[in-house]
Parts: structure tokens; sequence; C-alpha cells
């Protein structure tokens, strides 16, 4: 299974994303974690992207997209993959589209993860204190939530025009969470 996971920061997105992993036996690939493994390997690429990362920014669609077509080509993505973090706004979202149907792997479905907004403040200020992520910081939360609301939210509306949007609740524990979206992605049985 091909799938795209969608959600704003905070949403469970790679939370969601790591037990997928588990369950349909497919490679997880988040941008963000691809993104913070070359900043820390101090690459020309992530010494481009660490002060927009953490200011909460976008991180160009050029660099995104060249380091995504790297990853989705390592020879691992035959039986699908998770894609967590990825496309952020339209132009990724048509890129995205266009790149997989090069490599035949389209995504069957999106499924977008929906939380309000003061849970989500508080979900991430809770990982500041447990991990002290730089673009935990109050005023980086709050960029990227209206960079998510201006430039993401769309995203919603690209899958959901083109048939491959699941929308689900992602309020509860991070169990409940996991049960809805395993729910929402198993077959559904013939009736009659
Ligand atoms: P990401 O790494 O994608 O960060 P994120 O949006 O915060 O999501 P994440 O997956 O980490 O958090 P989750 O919701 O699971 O991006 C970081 C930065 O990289 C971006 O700001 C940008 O600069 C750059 N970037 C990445 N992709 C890009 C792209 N495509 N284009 C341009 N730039 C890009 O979890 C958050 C917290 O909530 C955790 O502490 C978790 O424990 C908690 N939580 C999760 N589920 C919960 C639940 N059900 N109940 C309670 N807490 C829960």
């Amino acid at each position: 299974m091909r799938l795209v996971l969608l959600g704003a920061p905070g949403s469970g997105k790679g939370t969601q994303a790591a037990r997928l992993r588990e369950h349909l036996q497919v490679p997880h690939i988040s941008t963000g974690d691809l993104l913070r493994a070359a900043v820390r390997a101090g690459t020309p690429l992530g010494l481009q992207a660490k002060a927009v990362m953490e200011s909460g920014g976008l991180v160009s669609d050029e660099i995104v997209l060249g380091m995504l077509e790297e990853r989705l080509t390592a020879g691992d993505t035959g039986n699908g993959f998770i894609l967590d973090g990825y496309p952020r706004n339209l132009a990724q979202a048509n890129a995205l589209d266009t790149l997989l149907a090069r490599l035949h792997q389209p995504v069957d479905v999106a499924v977008q993860l929906d939380v309000d907004t003061e849970l989500l403040i508080g979900r991430l200020a809770g990982r500041a204190q447990v991990e002290g992520r730089a673009d935990d910081t109050p005023e980086a939360v709050r960029n990227r939530l209206k960079i998510y609301d201006e430039a993401t939210a769309p995203v919603v509306e690209f899958y959901r025009q083109s048939g491959r949007l699941v929308h689900l609740d992602g309020v509860g524990t991070m169990d409940e969470v996991f049960q809805r979206i395993v729910e929402a992605l198993a077959p559904t049985p013939d009736v009659g």
C-alpha cells in the first residue's frame, strides 16, 4: 500500500507512521526525519535547511523533492510506503504525483488526522519538554501552524477531489487513533 499521512504539526503523523510501518510492513519515509538527518550530518543540504526548520518555515520545494526522489528510488518501496510530512503544499502534491507516475507507484490513499489547535499546541509543548526539538519553541510552533493552515490545508482538498482522501479524528489515545486508521484502511467486505 502507498499511503500519504496528512495533518497539522502535532497531529500524530510521525507517531502513527511508526506503528503503521510495523502493521503494513512497508518503509516509513518522513521528510522531517530525512531533513533532520541531513542537518545532523552537516551536509550542504542540511546547512541550508537548518535555519528554515528552526524558524518553523518550509524548506524549499526543490531541496525536499530531490531528497525524496533519492529515498523513493532506494529500492525498498516495491510493496509500498508510508509518506509522512510530504506533500506540504500544492506544488509538492503535484510534483509527487508526477514523480510517482514516472515510478509507476501512484498514491493509493491519503489519511488526514484532524486535531484541534489547542490540543496540537499542548502536544508540541509536551514534546518540547521531553525532546527539546529546536522547532517546538512557542514561536516556531505558531509559525508551523500558520503555514499548515495557509499552505498544507489545500493539499487535503487535492486528495479529496481525486477521491483518495480518508478523513479521521486524530483525538484520542495513540492506540485509539491507530485502531481508527487500521479500520479505515481495511478492505470493505463484500455485502450480500
Ligand atoms: P515534521 O518532522 O514533519 O514535524 P511535525 O509536522 O511536527 O510532525 P511529527 O510527525 O514530528 O509530530 P507528530 O504529529 O507525530 O517536520 C518538521 C520540519 O521539517 C517542518 O517544520 C519543515 O521545516 C521541515 N519539513 C518537513 N517536511 C517538509 C516538506 N515536505 N517541505 C518543506 N519542509 C519540510 O507528534 C507530535 C507530538 O504529539 C509527539 O510528542 C507525540 O508524542 C504527540 N502525540 C501524537 N499522537 C498523540 C495522541 N494521540 N495523544 C497525545 N499525544 C500525541
